[in-house]
């Protein structure tokens, strides 16, 4: 299999390398701001919608989960959140002649960056069987059409029902909602591929998988660990908040194989002085990691806090809270320095020198994203990170925490709504109690499951509220030919992307409404990456008046799917049209299944929100079933590289929102013009016969003795760890095998797959 990724006319081969930059965030960004603003908007549109976002009385960021301050000034946006903003504001618009001049067949062969430049979707469109060509159909056709393929499955369990996090709490409810009322769990979403191994490890070790931080913890705190983000492109207001606890007095290392921008120093641009000025130093430490090294990391800053007598140990906590201590202790005893300096790539010095500052601190808090979650041993990795925190009671004091920093704007809150593929049972419970129905018990697939379940011929039906997920998942010939193999694809979207052009035999389309536009049905909600639950209000007209919410769309899909009296065994009491027009009376049944949010409709009245409960952030009572903390045992393997191999991570640019590319500019790592490239450290570039420009074929090596290949790469020599490169998601999905995933979260190892770069 080789992939090459399509030429556009943005000329790819024309790459540009300066030395990466060693700020984030100055004049340049927000000149990057208003100009992107105005290539995609009128001027003075521009301007109101930029002054809406994150506003008391504006719309929720689409971009990051990152959290709102309560305090809101008057530009509560990034560059990036700017970019996100007017990519959907755009005034481009898709119509039927646009679908009449370029087939599916030329659309699948196009660029992530051309289709996402075609701009917004403005009616239903169906492709039928057989043809190549979308074309125009009304809402009554195209969901009848839908709802009269899922009552022909044989069994509601081939079909699948996935979620990209943007969708609001309100559509994820009624959206998982309608997927049990039809029978089935398959409620695979992007979680899956992104910090499903950080709820898994959480749940085990705090009983809670979300983060214990608020931003005020995050101000308080004495030392911040930041491992595995690159927060200057992908959660750029955070500089903010790590430059004010830099005031209060932090100590901040940054844990990472690249020297992203963001981590080394910033210059905000929201404060005069910071703009002008030489900005603030954010790590006061960098480590250079091995890709997945954290696990041995962290052993090695148990090990060492361990090995020291006094103060190091908050024994209190650990007998009051905690179980599992001592057979922890006992595991570090035989994991030995050298296995984990070469795990890590990290000195025992190093190491001994961050146990030292975590002793020196009072409150400690770790930070993680991608760089954590998408290796096989993530969960472990993320389980050692809370035994770290634990040893000295970090959990449920001001200032301490873990702190996974969530992707999506509403990610956490689509998985508090139920969209998961196996919720517990209380959940469910409660689900059949308030709508009177039983719902499925049965596990559902998980997004790379449900990929397997396509290309076998076991799923027939893919519904996909949101994403890009033929885009999104690893392995992406694979991916493209299980989609191809379905009867029937769903795609509820504002722009076109890829999953459009890999369809099933039957193909439909359905423009939705996005985050800036005014809804005639009022607000919506989401929740953040600590738990904050706030509205969101549009301010924009719709790109088209056949416009329809996410939630009117699944409720009206609903209604034709489950209420029609041809239909399969099941509810028929949901009054759909009520949800589907009222999001007060969604917020109702929500307030009665979802435990947090009771009063719901009433609290989101205060334009700050509400925080939703997290037993152990709140007193330190951990939801495990006995009641305590854990602290696990994660035995450690060392990854060796055959000979001549490398291991690549696959990363975000600056000029990216996930699969949707909006140019070619990596501003901050110093690369223009080419997203085909492959970053490598100098030293093994020598090693390999390699020099910077060389074109090469990256081929990645796996247990299936498949042989994936991405082609014609430019190598970049970058500062990268040892024995460690990297290339741009989603080209690179093509590399990372659909079995290679995350022990205990079945997460794809979208960072670390075995490669070897041949020449051309
Ligand atoms: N502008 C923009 N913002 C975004 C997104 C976007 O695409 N664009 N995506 C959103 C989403 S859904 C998500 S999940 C987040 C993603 O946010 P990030 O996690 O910051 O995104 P990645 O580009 O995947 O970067 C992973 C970082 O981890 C480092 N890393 C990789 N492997 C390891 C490792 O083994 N150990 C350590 N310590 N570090 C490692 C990489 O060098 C890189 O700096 O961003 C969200 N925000
Ligand atoms: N190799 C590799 N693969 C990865 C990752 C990686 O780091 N490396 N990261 C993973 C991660 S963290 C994530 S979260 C996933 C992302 O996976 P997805 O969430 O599936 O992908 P996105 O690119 O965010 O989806 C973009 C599409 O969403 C649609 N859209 C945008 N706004 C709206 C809206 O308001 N409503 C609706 N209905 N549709 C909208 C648009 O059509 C757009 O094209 O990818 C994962 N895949
Ligand atoms: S930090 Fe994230 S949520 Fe905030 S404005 Fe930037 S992209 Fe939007
Ligand atoms: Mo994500």
């Amino acid at each position: 299999m080789t992939t090459k990724p399509p030429r556009d006319e943005f000329g790819q081969d024309d790459v540009q390398v300066r030395p990466p930059a060693t700020w984030a965030t100055g004049i340049p960004a927000i000149a990057s701001t208003v100009r992107r603003a105005q290539e995609q908007m009128r001027p003075a549109d521009a301007v109101r919608t930029l002054l809406k976002i994150n506003h008391t009385d504006g719309f929720d960021c689409p971009g990051c989960a990152w959290p709102d301050p309560e305090h809101r000034s008057t530009a509560e946006f990034c560059e990036n959140g700017a970019k996100h903003v007017a990519a959907e504001a755009t005034s481009r618009r898709l119509h039927a002649d646009f679908f009449a001049r370029h087939p599916v067949s030329e659309l699948a062969t196009r660029s992530d960056w051309w289709l996402e430049q075609q701009g917004r979707l403005v009616e239903p469109l169906v492709k039928r069987a057989g043809s190549d060509h979308y074309q125009p159909a009304g809402w009554n056709d195209a969901l009848e059409l839908i709802a009269t393929e899922l009552r022909a499955l044989e069994s509601p369990d081939q079909a699948v029902f996935y979620t990209s996090g943007r969708a609001s709490n309100e559509a994820a409810f009624v959206y998982q909602l309608f997927a049990r009322a039809f029978g089935t769990n398959n409620l695979p979403d992007c979680s899956n591929m992104c910090h499903e191994s950080s709820g898994a490890a959480l749940g085990e070790a705090i009983g809670v998988g979300k983060g214990s931080c608020t931003l005020d913890d995050l101000e308080q705190a004495e030392l911040i660990i930041i491992c595995g983000q690159n927060p200057g492109s992908n959660h750029p207001r955070m500089l903010t908040h790590l430059e004010a606890a830099k005031r209060n007095g932090a100590t901040i290392v940054a844990v990472n194989p690249l020297p992203e921008a963001g981590l080394l120093r910033f210059k905000n641009p929201q404060s005069p002085r910071g703009s002008l000025g030489a900005g603030t130093t954010i790590a006061d430490v960098y480590y250079p990691i091995r890709l997945a090294g954290d696990q041995a990391f962290f052993q090695g800053v148990g090990k060492a806090l361990l090995d020291r007598h006094t103060g190091a140990i908050d024994h209190g906590f650990v007998a009051c809270y905690t179980t599992g201590f001592d057979d922890y202790r006992e595991s570090l005893k035989s994991v030995t320095w050298a296995d984990i300096a070469e795990s890590s790539g990290l000195s025992r010095e190093q190491i001994e020198h961050t146990a030292r500052l975590l002793v020196r601190s009072k409150a400690t808090i770790v930070c993680w994203a991608m760089g954590l979650t998408q290796h096989r041993n993530s969960v472990a990795s993320i389980k050692e990170i809370a035994n770290v925190l634990l040893l000295q009671g970090n959990i449920g004091k001001r200032g301490a925490g873990v702190f996974p920093v969530r992707g999506h704007s509403n990610v956490q809150g689509d998985r508090t709504m139920g969209i998961w593929e196996k919720m517990p049972d209380a959940f469910l419970d409660a689900l059949g109690v308030e709508f009177g129905f039983d719902p499925p018990r049965h596990p559902g697939w998980d997004a790379v499951d449900a990929i397997a379940a396509m290309r076998d011929g076991r799923a027939r039906v893919l519904i996909a509220l949101g994403g890009n997920l033929v885009r999104a998942i690893s392995d992406s010939a694979v991916a493209e030919d299980a989609m191809r193999g379905l009867r029937l694809t769903v795609s509820v979207a504002t722009k076109l992307n890829r999953s459009h052009a890999a369809v099933g035999e039957v193909a439909v389309i359905l423009p939705t409404l996005g985050r800036t536009e005014t809804d005639t049905a009022g607000a919506v909600t989401v929740e953040d990456s600590v738990g904050q639950v706030h509205a969101s209000r549009g301010v924009l007209r719709p790109a088209s008046p056949m416009l329809r919410s996410e939630v009117a769309i699944v409720c009206d899909l609903a209604r034709r799917t489950l209420g029609a009296p041809r239909g399969r065994p099941g509810p028929s009491g949901i009054s759909w049209e009520e949800l589907g027009s009222d999001y007060g009376k969604v917020r109702e049944r929500v307030s009665r299944v979802v435990p947090g949010f009771e009063r719901f409709n009433e609290r989101i009245a205060d334009p700050a929100g509400f925080l939703l409960p997290h037993p152990a952030r709140d007193s330190r009572t951990f939801p495990t079933g006995d009641g305590r903390a854990h602290f696990t045992v994660n035995p450690l393997e060392v990854m060796r590289l055959p000979q001549g191999r490398l291991l690549l991570q696959t990363i975000r640019s600056h000029d990216q929102f996930n699969t949707t590319v909006y140019g070619y500019s990596d501003r901050y790592r110093g690369i223009r013009g080419s997203r085909q490239i492959v970053l490598v450290n100098p030293a093994d570039a020598a090693d390999l016969g390699l020099a910077e420009g060389d074109h090469v074929d990256v081929i990645s090596e796996w247990d299936d003795g498949v042989e994936r290949c991405l082609a014609d790469l430019r190598v970049v020599e970058y500062p990268t760890a040892r024995d460690c490169c990297a290339a741009y998601f989603p080209e690179a999905n093509v590399l990372v095998p659909l079995g290679s995933v995350a022990t205990g979260s079945n997460t794809p190892t979208s960072k670390s797959v075995v490669v070897r770069l041949v020449k051309r």
